[in-house]
């Protein structure tokens, strides 16, 4: 596979964003796209086999079952663009259909180096389909993809696993939008949202009993130490799942046991925690059917069509740029 690596200074940028997050005042928070270096990648992988997270099966099972309905619904040629792949390994029935009809390019967006050789691993035996990846941030990776376009070709952009659920409502429709302004008419963007379900079952799917998302949450701690120098004793913070009912969404926090400072040199700060106080590293937002249809038309979108997951309510968004 041939890799467009990234051009930068990745470390300063983590520095500024981590010394952002945790030197406020008030809820300390740090970006949730940190969790996938090696070690949070392969632990992710891990979680989405768990019996209490049935989300990636659920995105798994609609793909399967509906990609020969998708690509039919698709007019023309396509190249296809998949924001945050990861190991690629639920894009293969989409793939295989479209290699079915022709020689297709298939563009995995990442910025895990390690997600990236994962998908090549798992995709590139797949006949009639050409894979260039591409170590970018989503929409920067986007606009260069759209610029390889042959004329006479449509984008067919993936964005699955309910990973827009990391955004908040608002921030959501923006980058839907900021999507769609990449896009032409006609293009297509497939959309995997989780939908809300009890929170009994939300809860444990954040909390598994083996432990793993709790090993996912803290290290980001880790990660941190291992990248910025910095003196996390990770065993003196808790991994914490809740559920935020008026946001509809669940969170997951790091609360300190105990007072205590930290100190990160590479971001030069030393931050203070109360015992009890959390660093909230990420949010699920949860949603209804019809609100993704409403939030795509605001973003410059129809639904041409929609598929459910009646084992684990899941939605498959198939939307078209107006
Ligand atoms: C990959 C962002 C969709 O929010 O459910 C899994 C990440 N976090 N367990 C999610 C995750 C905790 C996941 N997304």
């Amino acid at each position: 596979m041939l890799v467009h690596a990234i051009p930068t200074n990745a470390t300063y940028e983590f520095a500024a964003e981590v010394r952002a997050g945790l030197a406020r005042l008030g809820q300390k928070e740090l970006p949730s796209k940190y969790f996938y270096d090696d070690v949070g990648s392969a632990l992710f992988e891990v979680i989405c086999r768990l019996p209490e997270y049935g989300l990636t099966r659920a995105d798994e099972r609609l793909l399967r079952r509906h990609s020969d309905e998708i690509v039919d619904r698709l007019a023309g040629p396509v190249a296809v663009a998949e924001l945050g792949s990861g190991s690629g390994k639920k894009t293969r029935w989409l793939l295989e259909a479209l290699g079915r009809r022709q020689r297709t390019f298939y563009y995995p967006v990442e910025i895990s180096r390690t997600a990236l050789s994962m998908c090549e691993r798992e995709l590139g035996d797949i006949d009639s389909i050409s894979i260039v990846g591409f170590e970018r941030e989503y929409l920067d990776g986007l606009l260069e993809v759209a610029a390889y376009r042959q004329s006479g070709q449509h984008l067919l952009v993936l964005f699955l696993g309910s990973t827009i659920g990391n955004f908040d409502r608002p921030a959501g429709v923006k980058f839907l939008t900021q999507v769609r302004r990449i896009l032409e008419p006609g293009d297509a963007l497939l959309l995997g949202t989780d939908l809300e379900k009890p929170s009994a079952q939300l809860l444990q799917a954040y909390d598994d009993e083996l432990g793993v998302t709790a090993a996912f949450n803290l290290n980001l701690l880790a990660r941190i130490n291992r990248e910025l120098d910095a003196d996390f004793d990770v065993g003196q913070f808790t991994h914490v799942a809740k559920i935020n009912h008026e946001e509809r969404r669940t969170e997951m926090h790091l609360q300190s046991k105990r007072q205590q400072v930290v100190s990160i040199s590479a971001a030069e700060v030393a931050i203070e925690f109360q015992a009890g106080e959390t660093i909230w590293t990420e949010s699920s937002h949860k949603y209804s059917a019809a609100e993704i249809v409403l939030a795509a038309a605001h973003a410059g979108f129809r639904c041409e069509a929609q598929w459910i997951d009646e084992q684990w309510p899941f939605a498959e968004n198939l939307l078209i740029a107006v």
